[in-house]
């Protein structure tokens, strides 16, 4: 996979891909980072890349021209077609299915602003589609570009081992993650779950599942709402809140989600 980045600092979102899985994947071959500086086409003395807003108001808005300069010399650079993604603020929310979607993908163009954005008529014109990576404003789009390589990356063929692969296949039911311990058994800060010591596998997966579907419950309702739950992992779940009640736990009761009821489904 080919992913071009537009960037008045593109060794930024190279650097972010330079470690772990996603810097060996680009050192086997399976990714290919490349940056485009719109500085270096851009005209005058000065190498001018924003100028201040129509209208007027603080800040500065980025020029059309070397962007679009960057932008025509990024498809240029390989003759198969790539999708324009601008990383912003008034995208929409980059979820695992959106990443999954982009993965499959030969070319990436990942366009990055900086100051108060890009002129419209460039996003207009050029590109395909707007992300966002969460409801917060950052410096630039550069952060929320190493976003969107790391997770496409570690999606491509050959990327993850086997062990990696496994552990991301049963997290694409989009469900939150069990816990995970290690040794030793027995610490200062407290033991290991006994179900997870018996080498009983079938009980250890269904105790993950079951934490996997009580934890979504507790901190992300709204993601057991799209989950395809089956009967047995309803089973689960009720054991996981049973077992709550049982430790006299303090109803530690989600957030009852009004999306629950006015998405017509029927609330858990
Ligand atoms: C800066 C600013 C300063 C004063 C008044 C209004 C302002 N708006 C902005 C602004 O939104 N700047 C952005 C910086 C322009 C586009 C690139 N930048 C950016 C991208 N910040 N945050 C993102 C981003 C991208 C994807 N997901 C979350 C955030």
């Amino acid at each position: 996979m080919r992913i071009d980045v537009i960037s008045l600092f593109p060794e930024f979102v190279a650097q972010c891909a330079a470690f772990g899985v996603v810097g060996r994947a680009g050192e086997r071959g399976l990714l290919s980072l490349h940056g485009w500086n719109p500085r270096d086409y851009a005209e005058g003395n000065y190498r001018r890349v924003d100028d201040r807003p129509c209208g007027g108001g603080p800040g500065m808005v980025m020029l059309i021209d070397p962007l679009r300069a960057s932008l025509q010399a990024a498809h240029a650079a390989d003759p198969a077609p790539a999708r324009v993604v601008y990383l912003s603020p008034q995208g929409v929310p980059l979820t695992q299915a959106k990443v999954r979607e982009l993965a499959g993908r030969e070319r990436l163009i990942l366009l990055c602003g900086r100051y108060e954005g890009i002129d419209e008529r460039l996003i207009q014109a050029e590109v395909d589609e707007e992300i966002s990576i969460g409801d917060y404003v950052l410096s630039g789009g550069e952060l929320a570009a190493a976003v969107v390589v790391d997770a496409v990356a570690r999606l491509r063929e050959g990327v993850l081992g086997d062990a990696e692969s496994a552990v991301q296949d049963s997290f694409e039911d989009g469900l939150l993650d069990c816990p995970h311990y290690s040794r030793p058994i027995e610490h200062e800060l407290g033991s290991v779950p006994e179900v997870l010591l018996s080498g009983n596998h079938a009980h250890i997966a269904a105790w993950r599942r079951m934490q996997s579907l009580g934890r979504t419950w507790q901190r992300r309702p709204d993601l057991l709402n799209e989950a395809a739950l089956s009967k047995a992992d309803r089973k689960l779940l009720a054991a996981f809140r049973a077992g709550l009640e049982a430790a006299d736990e303090p109803a530690d009761a989600p957030r009852e989600p009004q999306v629950l009821a006015t998405q017509g489904k029927k609330p858990l």
